[in-house]
Formats: structure tokens, sequence, C-alpha cells
């Protein structure tokens, strides 16, 4: 059947960044190009060895946080970011969220270049098959796509925009763990995997900031919503929260109990979960324990040891920007914009 045109009149708008629309966009916008990287820029040979040699029951663990993570971003970058960029109706809302999806898609790339160094071909097809069967990978993926392929109106549109806060800033940390405390020497005191681990380092840059700004985003629809509406969806995002914590849990256990780390990662999860509620502008919902020193210690970027410029090896190809700081995570936002 041929599309007739509609031929009311209506105006097609072209993006003026000379134009803000609110407070932050162009910040983000600026961030996000600042922070930009690609898979080619990091190639992880330099921990084949160390891989070699590590026990196998780590190598396990290591291959399927890096299988569910690839999951997620896949996700990301194929739904969640796509829709929810497609529904607001800024167009520098519009643009950032692109943006922030074409990194989600570098992302999914680099865990099969990490992948690609370490693995053979049939030991990374097991580990695709692995993330097919997990069955609390499954859930969260559903769980997660469910809100981003259901938004009708302002009601679902925050509530996608949580699922996806939730997803960057809690779901993906029980997958971050190992490589961050193998990076940072978690066994026997020795920095493991430090070449992927800087890798992990770029991704969680990136998810700190795509966290950030989908929930201020989602603080903005959420005043659109009437009383009744905030209260149902608090109820929503509440129950939401206790679902995937529940299944965080399970998840956790099965990965880390055989190497025994399941305790420290599951600190891991509360410390992010409640950081997921504060990017929506709640309060936490959980009683936070100590995180691992090392763990903490690797998300500070400040302190990383790890010098690419001086391993100059062999296929080792130089980072062209800058290496981040503390301050690269500080946002000064001033949300009262009208
Ligand atoms: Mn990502
Ligand atoms: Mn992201």
């Amino acid at each position: 059947m041929s599309k007739t045109f509609d031929k009311s009149p209506r105006v097609h708008k072209a993006i003026n960044w000379n134009r803000p629309t609110n407070a932050y966009n162009q910040t983000f916008h600026d961030k996000n190009i600042e922070q930009m990287w690609t898979h080619t820029e990091y190639i992880p040979s330099k921990d084949r060895n160390v891989w070699d040699r590590l026990d196998p029951a780590i190598q396990e663990v290591y291959k399927k946080v890096l299988g569910g993570l690839t999951l997620l971003d896949t996700k990301q970058a194929t739904i969640g970011m796509p829709l929810i960029s497609q529904v607001v109706e800024d167009l520098h809302q519009k643009v950032v969220l692109s943006f922030m999806g074409m990194m989600e898609t570098i992302h999914a790339l680099s865990y099969s270049t990490i992948f690609t160094t370490l693995l053979t071909d049939t030991e990374t097809d097991e580990v695709f098959d692995w993330v097919e069967e997990n069955p609390y990978l499954q859930f969260k993926a559903e769980h997660i796509t469910h809100y981003y392929e259901n938004i009708t109106d302002s009601k679902s549109l925050y509530l996608a925009m949580v699922a996806s806060v939730f997803l960057e800033s809690f779901l993906f940390y029980s997958g971050f763990f190992l490589p961050l405390w193998l990076a940072g020497g978690g066994l026997e005191g020795k920095a493991k995997m430090v070449a992927s681990g800087e890798i992990i380092n770029k991704i969680i840059a990136d998810e700190s900031i795509h966290g950030v700004y989908v929930g201020l985003l989602a603080q903005e629809e959420y005043k659109k919503l009437t009383v009744e509406e905030q209260k149902e969806v608090d109820y929503e995002v509440e129950a939401l929260m206790k679902e995937l914590m529940e299944n965080e849990i399970k998840y956790t256990e099965d990965l880390y109990a055989p190497i025994g780390l399941d305790h420290e990662v599951k600190n891991y999860l509360i410390y992010n979960a409640n950081k997921a509620m504060m990017n929506l502008g709640k309060t936490p919902i959980y009683e936070e324990k100590k995180i691992n020193p090392i763990v903490e210690n690797g998300l500070s970027t400040e302190t990383k040891t790890h010098d690419f410029f001086s391993t100059k090896g062999a296929g080792y190809i130089l980072a062209k920007h800058r290496a981040l700081t503390d301050a690269d995570f500080e946002f000064v936002i001033d949300t009262e914009w009208d």
C-alpha cells in the first residue's frame, strides 16, 4: 500500500546548539566527546600470559561476567538508548542519547576484543551460549527490555528511564567487580589483567555519565506526572529495584561463590543500587556496608598506576585521549533551569 504524504503544515526543525534547551545538555555532549574512545585503542594482548596462568575457576567467572556485560551493552545499544532517544522531544537530548548509544556499541565490541585475544572461537561461542541459558541474565534483560518496549506516555517513559538508570548504575556492577578486583591487585597482591582492566575502566567512566544524564532526564519527566501518577511510579520503582536486587544476589552467588567473592560483591551491589536511586533523585534504600577497598580504588581513576605510554609493545596502540581524573566525575548542574 502506498503511503500518502500528510499535507498539514508542520515545521521541521534543525538542532541549534547556540540556543540551549536546558542547563546541562551541552555539558554532557561535551563530556561524551571528551571521553570518547574506541575498542581499537586498547589491545589486551599483554594480558595473555597472565590469563594462561590464572586459576581456571577465576577464568570461568571472568569469561561469564564479560558475557553478561556484553548482553547488557547490546540491550543499551540496540534498544535502550535508541527507543528513549526516539520518544524524548528535545533535539539536544536526542543527540546526547544517540551518542551514548553509539558508545554502547563500542562497549559491546570491546568485550569481544578481549574474548578474541584470550579465548579460542569455541570458548567464546560457549560464553555466548551460556548468556542465552543463564536464567538470571535473561531475567534482567527481559525486565529492562519490557520497559523500553512499552513507552506510550509520560509515565511509561519515566519508567523506561528508570530501567535505563538501573541498568547503567546498578546492574553492570556485578560484572565490573572481578576485572576491577584483579587489576587492582585483589589476587596475591599483584595487578592482573591490567590491559583488560583499562578497558573496563573506560566503560565505567562512560556508564557513570550515562546513569547521571538519564537520571536527570527521568527527574524532569517525573515532574510532569500528576501526584497520583508519582505515587504509582514510586511504588513501581521500589518494587522493580527489589526484584532486580533479588535476582542480582542470586546471579552473584551463582558466579562468585565458587571463588569466595560473593559476599564482597553483594556489598558492592548495595552500594551501586543506592547510587542508582540517587541518580533518580531518590533516597538510598539499602543499608550500606563497606565495599572492598581494592575495587573502590579501581573506581577512583586518579590512582591508576597503569601507564599505557610506557608499554609500546608490538600491536599495542596508544590511547589518543588524555587520562581521566576524579574531576571528570564531578558534575555541577543547575537542574532548576526554566
Ligand atoms: Mn555501555
Ligand atoms: Mn551506558
